[in-house]
């Protein structure tokens, strides 16, 4: 390492201003992309402004590392197999507040920087919300100056492209790094050792510790860093994110070479590499296959090492580790991380079973985000044992003592006992993900008071009665740089003409809109921004679909990911009760209407992508019967994901969160949504409960059965048949949906829905909350035909969503959780 101060270092420091902006570009154009300008395609110049870009970030990036050392601040380590970036170059652009001086100086070279903006590929490195609110949560971090770290795996493809073909959904892989990121810097020398398999050999003699164990004969990956900076808003603060690839142990198995085998050896190679290869695709169900094990653990102890390296080069052992670092579990996607630290600590450190322990439960905090019992994490003790044997151990050792704790103190409750364990011996045996994270954590929370409460009342009952303390609720959130700032330049400008501009930084700002929901003046602009991101919406819709829509008609918006929880069917039993409503009688007073639909289903997931396809087929139908006109469109819209979500969340009117009630852990589309000024139809599950009684019960649609409701149904003996068969409107709907009025070509395409429905136990309770729905979807109706009463309830929405950016929900966890003081910048 150079000994040379900072001060006496010079270099070309990046000036912010158009001349020097241009310099700058046209330098990484010429020397790092290596094109001469006449030949420089539309990427080129991306790739190269970004470049210019990223150098602004540089310095506060640095900057920001220094002060953290100096400060001596205690780091939080947020640990998630998934960070849902999206587009990074405009949230640059939007941090550095270069948006003016980037669009002047491409302006100059001829180059449109919002063409060049849509070009850059989303970082899709997640599947749905909780990719998405790690993305949100570094956003926060950084801009509210929070140490420490993001970790997580370099995908090479994303999450998947989803193309509809003749009303079916179709994957395609996404390979985002086709053209090389220029956000990242790879870092070769932050490379570490990952084993895998072997065995373990306890250690005999007078040196070794009572606890330690050696681990040997193990297949080898490399974890090889790379660094991408999150920068902070309106500070000169950043966040990092650490995304580990790997990396074969040698290039080539030379053994295998050196017998004339190239094919083998190269095999292995790509083997080792594909630890890294694709995110899984699923956020529904925990498969349990091998390869997601390894990357889980791939990625987990290529962290640990990197945070332990990093405090000894600060201190001189663990002592102070809990003190110095926070480590936060996003799910338990990452709960291996528990016994690797206690692995480190005790076989490669020497540390004490207890000391370790000790240690251990006082950095690890965890965060559940799903009830759903098919998404709870566990995995085939008889596969761990294989493939991470030490680990095994360690979880063994770890279930013993506590289960001998248990016994002392409940009497040998055996029933307990049992219930508590960390593995489940019913059946093949199974180590519980979630209860290892529950036990070796100091905190556990959910992601809104709702599924706080309930986490606490079901999968850890149990755990709640013997560690109270441990249970805590921080309700999601999300970045209003993005959500709003980004997404939402008509309105951003309203908001700044008539509150100022700190609302980016302090949400709760919003509150100083209440009074203006009266003036006629406002109500006025604020409609018309709403009409501007609703011809925004409509223009993609026609260029990219071929559908023409009715601005004026209500645009009601259900975007997230397919699943049966979420009900986006029954929207669409909706959507067919209006059309069969509008034959009828087509020429009475209908709201029109704009249905739209976006969400990807897992590509296992039959149920869900036979929805997909019924959108589309009930599209098809609806949209050219000509009887209908403009009063009901259905648009499904391809490949939803974080770029699109930024034109759809702006241009909405009515935005749907109607999952039954106590299945939504939290929702954050819900609160973009709102914080973009439509109206919710909702349940009363997840964070819509705090959302309906932050903006007022008054201007919010609730619907539905109640979770204690939906339990006593449940419990009763559900019969969705008699409702069926009572209710001929739901009788008409889901006859036309069994008789193939939307699937002419086979007629029995959606028999199977039908069942699931009226003859299987409607497991999601549609049946049960159909007529409330649609006697909710009157009352908005009836509202929109009134446009300024519509509006200023919207703008109440707007005014009451402050407490809903991810900036107040990282300070509670910074606080209550973690006890972090921000960094302090010159
Ligand atoms: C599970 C699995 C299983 C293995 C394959 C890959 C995979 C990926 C994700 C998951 C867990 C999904 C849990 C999840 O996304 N929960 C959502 O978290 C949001 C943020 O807290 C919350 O707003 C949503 O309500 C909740 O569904």
């Amino acid at each position: 390492m150079s000994a040379m101060p900072i001060s006496d270092f010079t270099y070309d420091h990046p000036d912010r201003d158009v001349a020097a902006f241009k310099r700058s570009v046209a330098t990484k154009l010429i020397y790092a992309v290596g094109k001469d300008p006449v030949a420089a395609s539309q990427d080129d110049w991306l790739h190269a402004t970004a470049m210019a870009v990223r150098d602004q970030l540089v310095e506060r990036w640095m900057a920001t590392t220094r002060a953290q050392y100096d400060q001596k601040l205690k780091r939080v380590y947020y640990l998630s197999m998934e960070f849902l970036i999206g587009r990074v170059f405009t949230n640059a652009l939007l941090a550095l507040e270069l948006q003016d001086t980037v669009k002047e100086a491409l302006a100059d070279f001829g180059v449109d920087i919002q063409a060049l903006a849509e070009r850059e590929p989303d970082a899709a490195l997640g599947n749905g919300g909780l990719g998405r609110l790690a993305a949100c949560f570094l956003d926060s971090m950084a801009t509210l100056g929070v140490p420490g770290m993001g970790y997580g795996i370099r995908y090479e493809y994303g999450m998947f492209r989803q193309q509809i073909v003749d009303g079916q959904q179709v994957e395609a892989p996404d390979y985002w790094l086709t053209r090389g990121n220029p956000w990242e810097f790879q870092r070769p020398e932050v490379t570490y050792r990952v084993r895998f398999g072997g065995h373990v050999q306890r250690l005999e003699g007078r040196n070794a510790s009572h606890d330690a164990a050696r681990w040997v004969d193990t297949h080898d990956v490399l974890a090889m860093a790379y660094d991408t900076i999150i920068p902070g808003y309106g500070t000169q603060s950043t966040q990092t994110l650490r995304l580990w690839s790997a990396r074969a142990t040698e290039e080539i198995d030379l053994s295998a070479f050196n017998r004339g085998n190239y094919m083998e050896a190269v095999e292995r190679k790509n083997h080792s590499e594909n630890v890294s290869r694709v995110l899984y695709p699923d956020d529904s169900t925990a498969s349990g296959r091998e390869l997601r094990l390894h990357q889980e653990y791939f990625f987990v102890s290529a962290s640990m090492q990197d945070m332990l390296r990093r405090h000894l080069r600060n201190h001189s052992d663990f002592d102070t580790l809990p003190t110095q670092i926070s480590i936060h579990l996003n799910d338990t996607h990452p709960v291996l991380a528990i016994p690797e630290l206690m692995r480190l600590l005790i076989d490669d450190h020497g540390l004490t079973w207890d000391t370790a322990w000790s240690h251990t439960q006082k950095v690890f905090s965890y965060t559940n985000h799903t009830l759903m019992h098919e998404a709870l994490e566990t995995w085939p003790v008889e596969v761990l044992g294989r493939v991470l044997p030490r680990h095994l151990q360690i979880l063994f050792e770890i279930n013993s003592r506590f289960l001998h704790s248990v016994a002392q103190a409940h009497s040998h409750d055996v029933e307990l006992m049992r219930r508590v364990s960390l593995i489940d011996e019913a059946g093949e045996r199974r180590v519980r993900m979630a209860y290892v994270a529950v036990l070796a954590s100091h905190s556990v929370n959910g992601v809104s008071e709702l599924h706080s409460e309930l986490m606490k009342q079901s999968i850890f009952a149990d755990f709640a009665r013997l560690y109270p303390e441990r249970f805590n609720n921080k309700t999601n959130g999300v970045t209003p740089r993005r959500w709003l700032a980004l997404a939402n330049p008509a309105l951003s400008a309203l908001l700044d003409s008539r509150i100022g501009r700190g609302w980016r930084r302090d949400l709760s700002q919003l509150e100083a809109l209440r009074p203006m929901a009266q003036q006629p003046a406002f109500v006025r602009a604020f409609r018309h921004a709403k009409r501007e991101n609703k011809l925004r919406l409509a223009n993609w819709i026609e260029q990219h679909l071929g559908i023409v829509v009715d601005t004026d008609a209500l645009f009601d918006v259900q975007v997230k990911r397919m699943h049966e929880y979420k009900r986006q069917l029954l929207n669409v039993l909706h959507v067919v009760t209006r059309y069969q409503r509008i034959l009828d009688a087509p020429q009475a007073q209908h709201v029109p209407r704009v249905v739209v639909f976006g969400g990807k289903a897992a590509s296992a997931y039959r149920m869900a992508k036979l929805v997909v396809r019924l959108i589309n087929d009930v599209a098809q139908v609806v949209n050219n019967d000509t009887r209908v006109g403009p009063l009901l469109k259905v648009v499904f819209v391809p490949n939803y994901n974080v770029s699109l979500a930024e034109i759809i969340m702006p241009a909405a009117d009515l935005s749907e969160q109607i999952s039954t009630a106590g299945t939504e852990a939290s929702g954050t589309g819900n609160m973009k949504f709102a914080l973009n000024g439509a109206l919710t139809i909702g349940t009363l599950d997840g964070a819509n409960v705090e959302m309906r009684d932050s903006v007022g019960k008054e201007n919010f649609f609730i619907f539905g059965k109640t979770t204690p409701e939906v339990a006593e149904i449940r419990a009763g003996g559900y019969e969705p048949r008699a409702i069926y068969e009572a209710d001929p409107a739901l009788r008409r709907a889901l006859d036309a949906i069994r008789d193939g009025v939307f699937s002419a070509t086979e007629p029995t395409r959606y028999q199977e829905i039908y069942d699931a429905l009226v003859n299987w136990g409607d497991q999601y309770l549609l049946l049960a909350d159909y007529a409330s729905y649609i006697q909710t979807q009157e009352q908005v109706d009836a509202l929109y035909r009134q446009p300024d009463a519509w509006a200023r309830m919207a703008i109440l929405n707007v005014a009451g969503m402050g407490g809903f950016s991810s900036d107040r929900t990282i300070a509670q966890y910074a606080h209550e959780i973690w006890h972090t003081r921000p960094v302090r910048l010159s």
